[in-house]
């Protein structure tokens, strides 16, 4: 019954992009989710999308010429008989499309995918069909018509759809289309596996006519007896009241909304009534119930209060000086794209087995399940959007999916204690048309979020023997953070530990990467490559070099676990893994794992 025909019908409805601002703390509103077995056709020359003259069947084209058009239009519908949903095979989603069928393990380009469901919607309600993450672009269609695209394979997106839901037999389609092109955000080269789908949770949200869309809640920058925050509702409607509260503080407040159906607000604790605030930390990562409530709404959240700022070489977190005990992380676990909040507990209890206090989630907005498990778990998160080596700086359209990207990763999760840092890029090559462009993006994230610290994974060049780290965005970051890859990118790892550093900045320095390869296993000497030893002593050599950089605050060396990346291909070896990981793909740790462990427990005792 249901085939591809459906998209085509679109063209009987005008185009409606329902797409609104992005609806926050989802996992707490009245959801549904449409998660599991979905249809799915694949279409590597994408003829549910084009005719045959190239022409786009969701949108009218009236100059078009094409005979295959006109006679489209003189029938007004038009049946492609050669495609059919229900009879096409399934997929589990969330999940990437590579690992589940092995026909599409290499495969990068459109899937359709479609879900049929049945939906009682109350009355006086409204609906909202909501993506975790779809890599890269997305077209997305209900029961016929178009609700609209979205492009960046790691943030959410919503549409509207109350109009459009049926009681029974609505059918949502997605186009989903993995392609790399040289000016998306990530561009056409990285390190790491270009999984295609429908990558993380899809969602039905039924709320009130008037709804609270999105809301941040903190303590004020640099006073920790001041709370405050906004809400916005859905319309803008002026005088709405709402009511913010923290039962365990004993704050109650009722706020009200002007004319843009925003409130803005600001507790202070003068009078000392909320007694001791907890400060959230990763010793004790205390987290609040917070409640907004409407008349019509009760939507609860879990939040922690600390501050975070620097001074000279220090990050001060809630106003003590730390050491960033970390580990970059991929979102991938066990060969395949992390989709569950199970692996993103697994993933962070061997981060919390190392010792860390802290995790780079690279290179791009990991999944809401990885936040809200380190708010948890208490780890501070390093979070960055994939500004990645050559991406097109000089492309105006780079920069506004790179800006909506990270637009829509703040808005995700600022409310999160955990992150303490937004990374803006990493190893991007030195140019006028970069530094213009991360300037920019450094300038937006301060409008959205002037509370958390800014920084990016920056080259270093080498003078005379001695690492300078010196590049011209140091001038406008928090944290001057770098990769190295001493003895294993060249370098002699015999005399890392005399090698020198500089900045011309006095600010705190984080190590964002080093690493080597090593297969789980493979044993040797301490100079064989690939060994378990040569990765051992890859870490000792790095670390006892890394401790004399001046003013250095942390690290999250390259990386927890082996991750697959095609550019990583020596037989018996890699065979498609980068073998870096401290652990392997089969979750087996290496010897290095237990050397950052040691380090970790010596950085304890100096910091905590
Ligand atoms: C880097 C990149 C990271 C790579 C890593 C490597 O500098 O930031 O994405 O995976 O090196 O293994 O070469």
């Amino acid at each position: 019954m249901f085939n591809i025909k459906i998209i085509l019908v679109a063209i009987l409805f005008p185009f409606v992009g329902l797409s609104q601002g992005l609806l926050t703390n989802t996992v707490n509103r009245n959801i549904t989710s449409l998660n599991g077995s979905w249809n799915y056709i694949i279409d590597p020359y994408e003829n549910g999308y084009y005719n045959f003259h190239s022409e786009v069947y969701d949108q009218k084209n009236p100059t078009s010429t094409s005979a295959f058009y006109n006679n489209y239009h003189a029938k007004d519908k038009l049946e492609l008989v050669e495609y059919d949903f229900d009879k096409s095979p399934t997929i589990i989603v969330p999940g990437d499309w590579n690992t589940q069928k092995e026909n599409l393990f290499y495969y990068e380009g459109t899937v359709w995918y479609k879900k049929s469901f049945d939906y009682l919607l109350k009355e006086n309600k409204r609906l909202y069909v909501y993506f975790g993450a779809i890599n890269y672009n997305a077209d997305v269609y209900l029961n016929g018509t178009k609700l609209g695209t979205h492009e960046g394979g790691f943030t959410p997106f919503d549409f509207e759809v109350t109009s459009i839901v049926k009681r029974k037999d609505n059918y949502l389609v997605v186009k989903a289309d993995n392609k790399r092109s040289l000016e998306a955000v990530p561009t056409v080269n990285t390190d790491w596996w270009n999984y295609g789908g429908i990558t993380r949770d899809v969602l039905l949200i039924e709320e009130p006519g008037v709804l609270v869309q999105d809301y941040t809640i903190q303590l004020k920058k640099g006073d920790v007896n001041t709370i405050i925050g906004y809400v916005t509702m859905s319309n803008p409607v002026q005088g709405k009241k709402i009511t913010i509260s923290i039962p365990e503080l004993k704050i109650e407040k009722e706020i009200q909304t002007t004319s843009g159906g925003k409130a803005v607000f600001e507790f202070s604790n003068d009078s000392g009534n909320w007694g001791t605030l907890k400060y959230w930390s990763p010793e004790s990562p205390k987290l609040y119930e917070v409640l907004i409530k409407t008349d019509h709404q009760l939507l609860k959240d879990n939040i922690g209060f600390r501050t975070i700022e620097t001074k000279g070489p220090d990050i001060l977190l809630n106003g003590k000086s730390i050491y960033l005990r970390g580990i970059s992380i991929h979102e991938e676990y066990k060969g395949k794209r992390a989709t569950r909040e199970s692996d993103a507990l697994a993933l962070l209890s061997w981060a919390k087995e190392l010792g860390c206090n802290y995790v780079r989630l690279a290179h791009y907005p990991h999944n809401e399940y990885m936040l809200r498990m380190a708010d948890k778990m208490g780890l501070l998160v390093w979070e960055e959007i994939p500004v990645y080596w050559t991406i097109d700086f000089k492309n105006e359209a780079t920069y506004s999916n790179a800006k909506n990207q990270l637009t829509e990763a703040i808005t995700r999760d600022k409310n999160r204690a955990c992150v303490i840092i937004w990374s803006m890029a990493n190893e991007t090559p030195l140019s006028e048309a970069r530094n213009s462009f991360l300037i920019k993006l450094i300038n937006h994230t301060k409008t959205l979020d002037s509370s958390r610290l800014i920084s990016a994974a920056q080259l270093t060049r080498n003078e005379n023997g001695i690492g300078i780290i010196d590049d011209k965005i140091g001038e406008y970051v928090d944290i001057i953070a770098f990769n190295e890859y001493m003895g294993w990118y060249g370098g002699d790892l015999a005399t890392a530990p005399e090698v020198n550093w500089s900045s011309p900045y006095n600010k705190p320095v984080v190590v964002s990467e080093f690493g080597g390869g090593a297969k789980q296993g493979l044993h040797g000497s301490r100079d064989e490559r690939w060994t378990e030893e040569y990765q051992e002593y890859l870490y000792q050599q790095n670390l006892l070099m890394i401790d004399k950089i001046p003013n250095i605050r942390g690290i999250s060396p390259w990386i927890l676990t082996d991750f697959r990346s095609p550019r990583r291909m020596l037989p018996g070896i890699q065979d498609g893994f980068n073998r870096k990981g401290l652990i392997s793909d089969q979750g087996m740790k290496k010897k290095a794992f237990f050397i950052l462990q040691d380090f970790y427990k010596t950085k304890k005792l100096q910091f905590d």
